[in-house]
């Protein structure tokens, strides 16, 4: 049960000094990203598309990803939306089949409270809802009841209409408002406080200039010990700054984000690209602590 998992240490989080050399103690989570879309593994049957996935998992297990986040539903602007039982169809086998597996936690990213029960049932332990529990509403008492982990996420409108034009006057001040507000529901939906993760929810009706705010200022996105998950892995904002999309730049520049969020003191990184982002944060990971420590500073 996922008792613990999201449970910051009060050792790590209690302290306001040294912000950016925050938590050297405790290691960031990596979130591998799992997405049984047609689109993300396209030849083969049905059962083939089960075993590819599958096999990512346990690759990105390997490389060392300590939760894996199953998605049947694209959440790309402008998506459409997958009917119930295609979802199913989808994400449950592959749970199912990475709950055998073993090694890792396991995150269902739905918005639909019946493919969320029915995870939890196969005993997946994260609901990761990009709604933040606005989308259906059984979904809220399908968290609770479970005794899941959840991470509330902002979105600006829907996948479908959340690019047109966003707009804020203070981007962090309001997405920081919008999850205090989730967070206050969840609790009292009977969600305890310390199974709630929260997420700016970077590209989600937001401009390239709002993402780079908010990754900017973590500290300003903490709310109490909850932990902070960013998920910016290969969004269309990291071509447009960089004035280059190609893959690999793309993917480069994630890798340098996942070094830059962990030591800003973010505790969840969901990514693609799992070795490259696990190796650059264990790296600054070794430098907070052992770094530090042999200089006096730890
Ligand atoms: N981003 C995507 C999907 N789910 N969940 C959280 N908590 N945070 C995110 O930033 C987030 C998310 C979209 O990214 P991706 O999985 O790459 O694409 P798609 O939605 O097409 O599967």
């Amino acid at each position: 049960m996922a008792t613990g998992i999201l449970a910051p240490s009060p050792a790590v989080w209690n302290t306001s000094r040294d912000s950016l050399y925050r938590a050297a103690a405790r290691r960031a989570l990596i979130m591998g990203i799992l997405n049984v879309t047609p689109d993300s593994f396209s030849d083969g049957g049905e059962f083939q598309q089960v075993d590819a996935a599958v096999e990512h998992a346990r690759d990105m297990i390997a490389a060392g990803a300590g939760i894996i986040d199953v998605g049947g539903e694209s959440t790309r602007p402008g998506a459409p939306a997958v009917p119930l039982e295609e979802e199913r169809r989808r994400v449950l086998p592959v749970i199912e089949r990475l709950l055998a597996l073993g090694g890792s936690w396991i995150s269902v990213d739905t918005s639909k409270a019946a493919v969320a029960r029915e995870s939890l049932a196969l005993g997946a332990h994260i609901v990761n809802d990009v709604t933040a529990l606005r989308g259906d509403p059984e979904m809220a008492a399908v968290a609770a009841d479970s005794g899941a982990a959840v991470v509330l996420m902002h979105m600006r409108g829907t996948p479908g209409t959340m690019q047109k034009d966003p707009r804020y006057n203070d981007v962090v001040a309001e997405v920081r408002a919008f999850l205090e507000e989730r967070i206050a529901a969840a609790a009292s939906a009977g969600i305890p406080p310390d199974r709630i993760a929260i997420d700016p929810g970077i590209g989600f009706g937001k401009t390239p200039a709002h993402n780079l705010v908010l990754l900017a200022h973590p500290d300003r996105l903490r709310i109490g010990s909850h932990p902070l998950l960013m998920g910016f892995s290969r969004k269309s904002f990291i071509g447009k700054t960089l004035g280059d999309d190609s893959p690999a730049a793309v993917r480069h520049a994630t890798v340098g984000l996942c070094a830059e969020q962990r030591l800003a003191g973010v505790d969840i990184l969901r990514v693609h690209d799992v070795a490259e982002c696990h190796q650059a944060v264990r790296m600054i990971e070794a430098l907070l602590g052992e770094g530090r420590a042999a200089n006096g500073m730890g």
